[in-house]
């Protein structure tokens, strides 16, 4: 079950193309009280493990020098895309920040494509030009990948005035850190969203991901509010939680939500309750802001471990059965890291492509 508070009633193929080894959509009925079938939830836990050691994968890469700039993680959060995401339709637009790489593998880009774009090489989803915080995916609707905090929050309320303009039927799924909620950004585009979605032309399901820090700042320590999903009640955007750790929950939370927000064409908020298991970025070796008490503690909710439990719980698989997965789910995340080191650097000619629109 969704950890719910609705507040709003109180406040009134290998080849680096898009055949993905990770992402695929599916439909099914429920079975033993889950949501979706067994089958469906298995290849939810084969894609979060091999989203989890892709991310390993990718620091390490990092920490050996062969990725450069930047890197961020998923690692810990994984249930929260996983679940919003599987409400995905072909038309929607998503747009999150720059904590983007489980959101390019579940929407079907090929791991190695991903991979590749953190080397920084040609073979990369965007050829190389973006790198970890700027990855695009139009085809399987990842309108990126953005590393000024807060800058994406007004195109994501843009793209669902686009689409209900446009009466496509579409909606957008916006995500944005607890850090970005106090950008002047979030508030203004918020505002906006709130009125157009009086007339159903705003259907934006705004996903705050509150992983309880922004880069190295606690959420105590960078607002005097902190009951983050409260600040949508200003702009009469109706909102609740959920306990991102557990897809089951978000699963749920998602299929419900986003059927709403299609049909009124209104915004909707969600605080999505995680927690970063990994550093902010993977150049934050110290820590200092935290201790490794509190990570621990927060490890025994990992969303990996409690969807295991959960499977398990239902007779929906075997801890053999998973131990294959997460075996084939590390040849993945090899695989990916072998294509990209053998990939080229991208051709010098590329700098001049791609620059203005046709
Ligand atoms: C406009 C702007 N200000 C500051 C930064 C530096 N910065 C990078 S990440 C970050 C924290 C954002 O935290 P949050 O939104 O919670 O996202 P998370 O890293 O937790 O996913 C900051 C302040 C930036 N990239 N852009
Ligand atoms: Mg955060």
């Amino acid at each position: 079950m969704a950890t719910t508070r609705s507040r709003s009633a109180k406040a009134a193929s290998k080849s680096g193309a898009n055949d993905s080894a990770v992402g695929g959509r599916h439909k099914a009925a429920s079975q033993n009280g889950l949501p979706l079938d067994h089958t469906t939830l298995l290849d939810m836990y084969r894609q979060m493990v091999t989203i989890r050691l892709f991310e390993e994968a990718a620091q390490k890469a990092f920490r050996t020098g062969k990725i450069g700039g930047y890197l961020h993680l998923y690692i810990g959060q994984e249930a929260l895309a996983m679940g919003f995401l599987h409400s995905y339709q072909p038309g929607d637009k998503i747009i999150t920040a720059y904590r983007d790489h489980a959101h390019a593998l579940i929407l079907g880009t090929h791991p190695r494509a991903v991979m590749a774009e953190l080397y920084g090489k040609g073979t990369g989803m965007v050829k190389g030009k973006g790198g970890s915080m700027h990855l695009f995916d139009v085809k399987n609707g990842l309108w990126g990948g953005y590393g000024i905090v807060g800058g994406h929050i007004p195109l994501g309320v843009g793209f669902a005035y686009a689409q209900a303009y446009q009466q496509s039927g579409n909606m957008t799924q916006l995500y944005f850190g607890d850090g970005s909620i106090h950008n002047g950004a979030f508030h203004e585009a918020a505002n906006l969203a709130g009125l157009w979605g009086r007339d159903g032309m705003n259907p934006c399901l705004f996903i705050l991901e509150n992983n309880k820090y922004g880069m190295g700042t606690s959420v105590e320590r960078a607002t005097a509010m902190t009951d983050l999903s409260a600040k949508f009640d200003s702009y009469g955007i109706e909102h609740e939680d959920v306990d991102a750790n557990d897809l089951i929950a978000v699963l749920e939370c998602a299929q419900r939500v986003t059927k709403m927000v299609r049909e009124t064409g209104k915004p909707y908020g969600i605080e999505a309750q995680t927690y970063r298991l990994s550093p902010h970025g993977a150049a934050d070796f110290l820590e200092r802001y935290r201790s490794k008490d509190e990570v621990q503690s927060h490890r025994a909710h990992d969303p990996i471990n409690v969807l295991e439990a959960r499977l398990l719980q239902a007779d929906a698989t075997t801890e053999a059965e998973m131990e294959k997965i997460r075996a084939d789910a590390k040849d993945v995340a090899d695989d990916a890291v072998k294509f990209a080191e053998e990939s080229p650097d991208p051709d010098l000619a590329e700098l001049t492509t791609d620059v203005l629109a046709d």
